[in-house]
């Protein structure tokens, strides 16, 4: 008689969650389109880690974008959450208008330098002096990706095109000009760059107000050759840090150490703490003159200045300033947002 071995049983490894009882996958999106190895995809996948390990309800989350190959990407993160592709340079007016209207939904946009600094310059600017909660991501190559890598406004002065064309014109700052006209979370990312940039990415989510990131993101088609200040090689080069990150989340226990006097502790909006480390003797992210001094400086000396930058957790926001009801406007029946026939009349008569 042949006695048949028992087959074994293998326990299949349970993925992991997190605090939502939420596997990684749910924040995962469509297959990206664009080109591999382009910066741009890195940044989603730090996306998906940083949302998927920070809990966020995906479901709660609205997503925006311009226009570009940067705008393309919330395509690939977060999946289950709402998201809306707008005009070139217009989607801060169109996520101002969702913030407003639904005061629960967690705001990301996802911009480009071409898309903010060239054609939506005029609704970034009043964007970051309102304050308004969300994340807001330049996905930063110093061109037009999409349409075949003209230089964009936040190329450096000096740098060449694949073509060979100089750049003959001065770079804007797009993370000094958020610092000077109010956003409160500002800081500069380099996307090749995994642990620091998850670690902005996850207290850029505890933060209430304008978190503006500008990341560097090289554009490996049309930026990524000798002569680009935007390469890989360049960056990696280049690249100074401002201190050594490292951020607790109010829901976890890590405990992170940190050299005696070099460090600098933010509280954010939520308990959360920002710890950065190794900063410069007179470094305080809590003063804009000096975030825009370092910025200046790095900036003459040709070099990317990376960490939190400026932050500032007590601002109000635009919702704040603008004193609206706590219920999302969305869900207020029609009996509170429309006047009644005599408040109507009363209103009139006021007129006449
Ligand atoms: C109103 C309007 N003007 C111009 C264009 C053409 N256009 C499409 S994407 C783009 C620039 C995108 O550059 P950027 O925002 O830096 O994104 P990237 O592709 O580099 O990620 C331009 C000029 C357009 N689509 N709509
Ligand atoms: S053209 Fe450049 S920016 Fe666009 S997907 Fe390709 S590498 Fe990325
Ligand atoms: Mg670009």
């Amino acid at each position: 008689m042949t006695i048949l071995a028992e087959p074994e049983v293998r326990a299949t490894p349970k993925a992991k969650v997190n605090r939502l009882g939420l596997e990684q996958s749910v924040y995962r999106g469509s297959k990206t389109t664009l080109c591999a190895g382009c910066g741009h995809n890195s940044i989603s996948e730090r996306v998906i880690d940083a949302f998927f390990e920070m809990g966020v309800d995906p479901y709660h989350v609205a997503k925006f974008s311009g226009i570009g190959c940067s705008s393309k990407s919330p395509a690939y993160f977060l999946e289950p959450s709402h998201g809306f592709n707008t005009v070139h340079g217009r989607m801060p007016a169109v996520a101002t208008g969702a913030a407003l209207g639904n005061r629960n939904l967690m705001i990301l946009g996802v911009s480009g330098d071409g898309d903010t600094a060239s054609i939506g310059m005029g609704q970034f600017v009043h964007l970051m002096r309102r304050n308004l909660p969300m994340i807001y991501i330049i996905e930063d190559n110093g061109v037009y990706g999409l349409t075949k890598g003209q230089f964009s406004a936040t190329a450096d002065y000096g740098s060449k095109l694949k073509t060979g064309v100089i750049n003959n014109l001065p770079a804007i700052d797009t993370c000094a000009m958020a610092i000077d006209l109010g956003a409160t979370f500002v800081a500069r990312a380099f996307s090749g760059d995994k642990k620091q940039l998850s670690t902005i990415l996850k207290a850029a989510i505890s933060h209430r107000g304008m978190a503006m990131l500008d990341i560097i993101s090289p554009c490996v088609t049309f930026n990524d050759h000798e002569g680009s200040t935007k390469s890989y090689d360049y960056v990696k080069e280049h690249e100074e840090k401002l201190g050594d990150l490292g951020f607790v989340p109010f829901f976890d226990e890590i405990v992170v150490e940190y050299a005696e006097g070099t460090t600098k502790e933010v509280e954010l909006h939520d308990g959360s703490r920002l710890v950065l480390s190794k900063l410069p003797q007179d470094y305080n992210p809590s003063r804009k003159f000096d975030a825009l001094r370092l910025l200046s400086g790095a900036h003459e000396k040709g070099e990317v200045l990376t960490g939190v930058l400026y932050v500032n957790p007590s601002a109000p926001d635009f919702i704040q300033l603008l004193n609206i009801v706590d219920e999302p406007l969305a869900t207020l029946p029609e009996g509170r947002v429309r006047p009644s026939r005599a408040a109507f009349d009363e209103i009139m008569e006021e007129w006449r």
